[in-house]
Order: structure tokens, then C-alpha cells, then sequence
């Protein structure tokens, strides 16, 4: 039998490998991720040729290791043969055997990297597996599927359908008979109609009579014949709408196809009230932003919710039904508001017809109202709480339950699993940045982060929500599932482990069909080319045109010698993560980029004492630091953060000036920055970590760059300014290219459909046939939530 050695290397490279396990671990203790495994790999073989370093099989394989380390001697590897699908190893220093070992056996191993021996020898762990409770789904197979969830279950509903017509026939009449919306019935008048025969016979009548009026006659006008037939309003505004309705339902009992579902099941106006939780706060509508805890997540929210609006309004008016939809965005009120709005109890969404933020309190121990803001990191004592308060307002807000109920970030997605309990409502979870891939190592040595980042609670709660809630929508599937050679977000919580507390063996599952790629757009009355130049407002130009460039200001850092240089523009919350200090650095150690451009910065605030939070204190103090040692006077110009409203008419006059926008972020879960300056117009640079990588594609309508060392983003920035002066069109291709991509691929409507279409399918499948099965799930969690998560959470509670 071959071994399992034999069949990883072929023996002709065994040699090569056993000696490079050799020299990889020099010592009996030692941790290597991948890069650290390439670097060394590449060293050690330089001599090699080309087809040996990047072509062999144990190139290939080295290639495929996230992590590999070394503990009393005993090596374990980690292989990740596939995205999103991993083996364990474990050999010894000279590979004499490898040998396939458990999951659970390999984070054991792991937890000795960090324990106290006796500690480790002494403590069983608590092992977390959610994988069991997942059997009531279908399960994709295929890594490449994955993102595209609604169109497997899709197909596996219909055919469910086909297979086991009568079974499923009942189910999809039952689903049809139970809609309301406002207390009145929807589709059919299940009184009139109790049975699939009488249905059909029905159906048929009233496609054939609907089939001789004139099609655009209104509902009002045919509303008496269909009710006397047991059909109630639902089915089109007009005869036309409401004869190919009744079409695609006689279709799908007839002949079930994954298509027709699809139409059909989307068609239903089922969604009226939908709840958008995010409550760490910090949530309004202006002079909110550029604090390190609310960014793109309060934009992205206040546009969709007014994309969703608008959609199901259209929805309705097509259904013919005259219902006002409601959206509530609930958040957390915070007294100490500092003259934003954050401390008023509701607010109507600008530019909606019935879209409020809804704000309630945090509370403490003795059940008075925290007055502060809190930091996302800090907030865990208090959501149980304000999870249960939020249930009774949103109950009397909305008149009733809401329809869907949507979580935004760990906090979020956890009361909105909470809510979803409680209520028995649909629930969606949107992640925005999940930060366990975010800090290195935040679960290995998860203990000695706790006290400023209480990483143990964050994932338990990401955990539960991820796998309580019906759907999931990422903005990209490197969210979900990386790349052939990097970890998604979601993936690292397959399975990961925090020493001393628990293992996780099977926190989520990426081939359970719930996850979707739903990308975001961008609001187009704020962002668009800097070429349409009647759409354009004199007053906010000017203004902006003399902040950027020329004149002085208090808040103002730095002055430009010659402000008609090319800028390098960059805009984001003053986080670590975003490496504004890296592009500093990048651009004041290259002389070319001195010489030849400005650099403008937007962020935070350029005041140490103006700002709360800890790393934004350090970034700022960095930052003014390297402008005085790379002696950039004359060359750089610091604004703080730009007010929302007016960011739009910013990029669009760096674009004027034949600038560009880099976004230097060591990692960028999404990048919505990206975006809005792609659709101004402006050629635009983003880090290759993260999702930056599925919006711009590369040298065609943007550039991706290596954001891990300035001088990267530095030969990056400089090639394009090169290649400009060669090329005269270079920038209006790329700048073009890019206005192009957003349009075709990033908008607020494609996502809203896509939204409101996934709500209904799901919708079906829990009704139909998942909830027995979420059941199971569903207290799992709840064992999790309260003996894990709730219990350690509430003993920070003040109070
Ligand atoms: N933003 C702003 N003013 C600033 C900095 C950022 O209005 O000074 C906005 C920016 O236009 C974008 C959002 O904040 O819409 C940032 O979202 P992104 O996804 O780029 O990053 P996040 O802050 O969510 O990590
Ligand atoms: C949070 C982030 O960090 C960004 O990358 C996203 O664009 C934003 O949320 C909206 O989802």
C-alpha cells in the first residue's frame, strides 16, 4: 500500500522535502505560516530552476499550507488541497512516517503552542461542533459553488418537487395559502380554495378568462371575478401581470423547474417590515463618520435601505397591492451624543417615504442607561439586554413582527439571531468585516488580546449567528472562501481554536446552501464622473477645491508648494488597518513620487487630543511623525475626516487635477471607498488582501497592489504615473474602465432584487422543509449563547 508520504511527494522529491523539514525546523518549537514556508522554501533552493520552484509537486504542495509547526519535535501540517478544504498531518522532524490525523487532534496539538504544558495536560477542551446539526440541508460539493447558494437550493427544491410532487405539491399550496400582509390574505383565500385540485382547476379558469381581456386593464377592475374564485390580491397590477403570475404557478405544479420556482417564489409579495439591527452605534446620518467603530457599515446600511424601499414599493405596485413598506434600522441610543443625533429616540431616514432609525439604550447592571459611547470590542455585556427591549419595540414600532430580520457585524448578527428566536422570523446576516482574519493570530492567543479586544466573545457570537440565521450575503466569495491561496473570512471559522477555553471542530459550514454573494452599489446622486459637469454644484467646489489645495486652515496639516501636481488621494477611518501611515511612508521614501505628485490625505482628525480611541491616538502621533522625519513639507496635506455628503464632489476634484486614489489597507473586507472613487472617475489602487481584488480587475480598470510594505504601494503608484507619461490616454482608459465596472456590476438595484429574492426563496425553505432541522440548530446555539457567551459577556457588565 502506498503511504500517505508517497502519495503527497513523489519519491524522486522525497529527499528534498525530508531535508527541507529538516532546515524548516531547526528547533523543537516553532510556529510558520505560509509566507514564512515560501520564503524559506525559495532560500533554500536557489539555486533550483524555475520548473523545480514553482512547478514541482512539493512546490504545488508547500504552496497549499496555511500554517505548519513544530512542537516537542512532532511536526503538524495543515493542508488545504482545496479551497475550503483541509487535511491534517503530523510527521516528525525526519519525516520517517506522516500520518492523517483528526481535526480535533490537530487543534489539540496547536492548543501546545501557547499552553502551559501542565495546563494542557490537565484540561480536556470543550469541543464545539455545529457540523452534526447541519444535516437537514442539502450540501454542495463543489468549493467553486460556493457564494451561489440560492441557485443550488433552488434546484434541489424543485427537484424535491418533481420527485415527490404530491409531498411537495402540499407544501408549496400551503405556503401560498399562508401569506398576509397586514392581516389580510394574500394569493388565494384558503376558505374558498382548501385543496391543490380545486386550485388548479381554478388556476386554469382564470388564465383562460383573464386570457380574453384587455391586458392592461386594472386590478380594481378584475378584483371581483378572481375573489369570487377564491383568489385574493397578489397576483399583478393588471391583467397582464396577473395572467403570467398564474401561468408560472400552473407551470411549476405541473412541471416543476428550478427556473420557474425561482420567478414564482419571488414574485410573492411577502415582505412588507424588515428590521436592519446594528447596535453598536455611533449611527446617524451626519457628522457621524470618521470614528473608528462606524464607516462603511452605516453607509452601506442607509443605502440599502433606501434601495430596498424603492424596490419594494415596485414590487408592490406590480402585485397591485397598496401597502407602504416600513424599514427600522435599530441601533443604540447614546446620551452623550456630542451634538449629533444619536441620542434621539427615532429618526426618519433622509430620502425615504417610511425608513427610521430606531434607537434604544444600552443598560447596565442596575438597569440605568449607559450614557458613553463603547467601543464594537466593548459592548458584549450589554446586547442580551437590549436584545430583549429591542424585541418589545420593534413589536410595537412595526405593529406586529417584521417580515426579515437583518444583522449587521458580530453584535448585530447576534440580536438579530436573538430576535429571530424570539420572534420566529427570517434572518439575515451580513458580516461587513469579520476580524478574526483581520489580526493575526486573534485566536491562538486570543487570551492576551482579550483585555482590549474580547476577540473569545466576538466569535462565539459570530459562530452562532452564522449559523443560526437562514441566509447569509457577502459582499465578495473571498469573504466566504478565499482564494487558491489565502483563507476567507468565513472559511476561518471551519474550524480554529482558543486555548484554554474551546475548540471549535466544525463552527460554520460554507457548503450548507445559505451563503450568497450580494455585492453592494453606491449612491449615485453622490458619486458620479467627474465629467458631468452640469450635475456639479459651484459653491461646494470652490470650497473644496481651496481646502485640498491651497488654503490654510486650523485643521488643516501641511501646505503644498505646488499645488498643481498630480495628488495621490487616499480617504479612510484613521484604523491601523487602513495603513495611512503606510502610504506616507510609501510616498516620502520615493523620490520620483515627491518629485512628481502630491499626497492628499482625508482622515480622522490631525489632532491627538480630539480623539477617543486608542489606536486612532497612535495612528494619528504616527502619522505626524513621519511626515517631520521624511521631511514632506510642501508635499502632503492632511485633512480630517470628510463629511459623507460632500466626499462625492472631493474625489471628483482630484480628478480634475489628473490625480488617482489609493486605498494602502493591509486588509479591506470590502471597500466601499473603492467604489465610489472608481465611479467618479478616478484611476484607482487597492490592496490585493481582501475584497478589493474581486472589484478592481487588475491593469484594466484599476490596480491591485501588495499593501505589506510601502515600498510596494510606492513602485505600484509609480509605474502608473510612468506609463501615463509614455501614454498619453493611459489615465482616461483606466479612469473609463473603471466608471464602467461599478455601473455594470456594483449597484443598489441589482442588490435589492437580488435581496428581496433570496428573502422569499429562503422563506420557502425554511417553511418547507428546514425548520424541524433548524430546531436542533436552534438549541445548540442557545446552550452556546447562554452557558458560553452570555454567562462571560455579562461579567463585564458595569453597575
Ligand atoms: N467616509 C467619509 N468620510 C471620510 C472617510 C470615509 O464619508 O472622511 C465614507 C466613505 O465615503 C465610505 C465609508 O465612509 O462610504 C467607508 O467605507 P469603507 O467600506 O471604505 O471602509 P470601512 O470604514 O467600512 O472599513
Ligand atoms: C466594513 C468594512 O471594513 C468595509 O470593507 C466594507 O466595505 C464595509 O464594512 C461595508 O460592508
Amino acid at each position: 500500500m502506498t503511504s500517505l508520504l508517497d502519495r503527497l511527494i513523489p519519491e524522486q522529491e522525497q529527499k528534498d522535502f525530508k531535508e527541507f523539514i529538516l532546515i524548516l525546523f531547526d528547533v523543537d518549537h516553532k510556529y510558520l505560516l505560509r509566507n514564512d514556508i515560501l520564503l524559506k522554501f525559495k532560500a533554500v533552493f536557489e539555486d533550483r530552476d524555475k520548473v523545480f520552484l514553482t512547478g514541482s509537486t512539493m512546490a504545488r504542495f508547500l504552496n497549499q499550507i496555511p500554517e505548519m509547526f513544530a512542537i516537542d519535535g512532532t511536526i503538524l501540517i495543515l493542508h488545504r488541497y482545496a479551497i475550503a478544504k483541509y487535511r491534517f498531518y503530523q510527521t516528525n522532524r525526519h519525516c520517517e512516517f506522516m500520518e492523517e490525523i483528526s481535526t480535533a487532534a490537530y487543534l489539540r496539538q496547536k492548543d501546545r503552542c501557547v499552553m502551559d504544558k501542565d495546563a494542557w495536560r490537565r484540561q480536556a477542551p470543550l469541543v464545539i461542533d455545529f457540523m452534526p446539526f447541519h444535516d437537514y440541508s442539502p450540501s454542495m460539493r463543489d468549493s467553486k459553488s460556493i457564494g451561489n447558494g440560492i441557485r443550488f437550493l433552488n434546484k434541489h427544491l424543485s427537484s424535491s418537487l418533481f420527485q415527490a410532487s404530491e409531498e411537495w405539491g402540499i407544501k408549496l399550496f400551503n405556503f401560498i395559502k399562508l401569506h398576509k400582509i397586514n392581516g389580510n390574505p394574500l394569493l388565494v383565500n384558503g376558505n374558498i380554495l382548501s385543496s391543490i385540485p380545486e386550485f388548479m382547476e381554478e388556476l386554469g379558469k382564470a388564465i383562460d378568462w383573464l386570457g380574453n381581456q384587455p391586458p392592461e386593464t386594472p386590478y380594481h377592475e378584475f378584483e371581483g371575478y378572481l375573489k369570487k374564485r377564491g383568489f385574493e390580491e397578489g397576483w399583478g397590477h393588471n391583467v397582464a401581470r396577473a395572467r403570467e403570475t398564474m401561468s408560472l404557478v400552473y407551470d411549476l405544479f405541473n412541471e416543476p423547474e428550478s427556473d420557474l420556482l425561482e420567478r414564482f417564489v419571488s414574485r410573492i409579495p411577502m415582505i412588507s417590515k424588515i428590521a436592519v439591527i446594528s447596535p453598536h452605534g455611533w449611527f446617524g446620518q451626519e457628522n457621524v463618520l470618521g470614528r473608528p467603530d462606524t464607516g462603511g457599515q452605516v453607509i452601506y446600511i442607509l443605502d440599502q435601505v433606501r434601495a430596498l424601499e424603492n424596490h419594494m414599493i415596485q414590487r408592490f405596485h406590480l402585485a397591485g397591492i397598496h401597502v407602504m413598506p416600513k424599514i427600522i434600522v435599530l441601533t443604540r441610543l447614546i446620551p452623550e451624543a456630542e451634538g449629533t443625533t444619536c441620542d434621539h429616540r427615532i429618526e426618519k431616514i433622509h430620502g425615504t417615504q417610511n425608513c427610521w432609525i430606531l434607537r434604544l439604550p444600552f443598560r447596565d447592571a442596575s438597569m440605568a442607561t449607559v450614557r458613553h459611547w463603547i467601543s464594537r470590542f466593548d459592548i458584549w455585556p450589554y446586547l442580551d439586554r437590549f436584545a430583549y427591549d429591542a424585541r418589545r419595540e420593534l413589536v410595537s414600532e412595526f405593529e406586529g413582527r417584521p417580515d426579515l430580520i437583518i444583522g449587521n457585524y458580530s453584535d448585530g448578527n447576534l440580536v438579530a439571531s436573538l430576535l429571530s428566536d424570539r420572534l420566529d422570523v427570517i434572518q439575515c446576516t451580513i458580516a461587513h468585516a469579520l476580524e478574526k482574519t483581520k489580526y493575526l493570530f486573534s485566536d491562538l492567543y486570543w487570551e492576551q488580546m482579550e483585555p482590549d479586544y474580547n476577540f473569545s466573545l466576538q466569535f462565539t457570537a459570530d459562530m452562532i449567528a452564522m449559523n443560526k440565521s437562514d441566509f447569509v450575503i457577502t459582499s465578495t466569495y473571498q469573504e466566504i472562501a478565499g482564494t487558491d491561496t489565502t483563507v476567507g473570512q468565513y472559511e476561518s471559522y471551519q474550524f480554529f481554536t482558543l486555548p484554554g477555553l474551546y475548540q471549535a471542530v466544525g463552527g460554520v459550514n460554507l457548503f450548507n446552501p445559505k451563503f450568497n454573494i450580494v455585492p453592494p452599489g453606491v449612491d449615485e446622486n453622490n458619486y458620479f464622473p467627474y465629467t458631468e459637469k452640469d450635475r456639479r454644484v459651484e459653491g461646494p467646489k470652490l470650497h473644496w477645491k481651496k481646502r485640498l489645495f491651497t488654503d490654510d486652515a486650523p485643521d488643516i496639516v501641511g501646505h503644498l508648494e505646488d499645488p498643481e501636481k498630480p495628488p495621490i488621494f487616499t480617504m479612510a477611518r484613521l484604523d491601523k488597518i487602513k495603513n495611512i501611515t503606510g502610504l506616507i511612508e510609501a510616498f516620502g521614501g520615493h523620490p520620483k513620487l515627491r518629485e512628481h505628485c502630491n499626497l492628499i490625505l482625508a482622515a480622522g482628525t490631525t489632532r491627538v487630543e480630539e480623539s477617543r480611541d486608542r489606536e486612532e491616538k497612535e495612528q494619528i502621533q504616527k502619522a505626524h511623525a513621519l511626515i517631520e522625519n521624511l521631511d514632506l513639507g510642501g508635499l502632503v496635506r492632511w485633512l480630517p475626516s470628510v463629511e459623507k455628503s460632500e466626499t462625492g464632489e472631493v474625489y471628483r476634484l482630484i480628478a480634475d487635477q489628473g490625480g488617482i486614489f489609493v486605498q494602502p489597507a493591509l486588509f479591506e473586507a470590502f471597500g466601499l471607498t473603492i467604489l465610489e472613487a472608481m465611479l467618479s472617475g478616478l484611476p484607482t489602487f487597492g490592496p490585493e488582501f481582501g475584497g478589493p481584488s474581486e472589484i478592481i480587475e487588475d491593469c484594466r480598470c484599476g490596480f491591485l497592489m501588495n499593501t505589506s510594505k510601502p515600498e510596494l504601494i510606492a513602485e505600484a503608484v509609480w509605474k502608473f504615473f510612468e506609463t501615463c507619461r509614455e501614454d498619453g490616454e493611459h489615465w482616461k482608459k483606466i479612469s473609463d474602465a473603471g466608471i464602467r465596472r461599478v455601473r455594470e456590476h456594483f449597484t443598489w438595484k441589482l442588490y435589492s432584487e437580488k435581496l428581496l429574492n433570496l428573502t422569499n426563496l429562503y422563506g420557502f425553505w425554511r417553511y418547507s422543509a428546514a425548520e424541524e432541522g433548524m430546531v436542533k440548530m436552534d438549541r445548540y446555539c442557545d446552550i452556546i449563547y447562554h452557558l458560553l457567551l452570555k454567562e462571560r459577556a455579562e461579567k463585564g457588565l458595569p453597575g
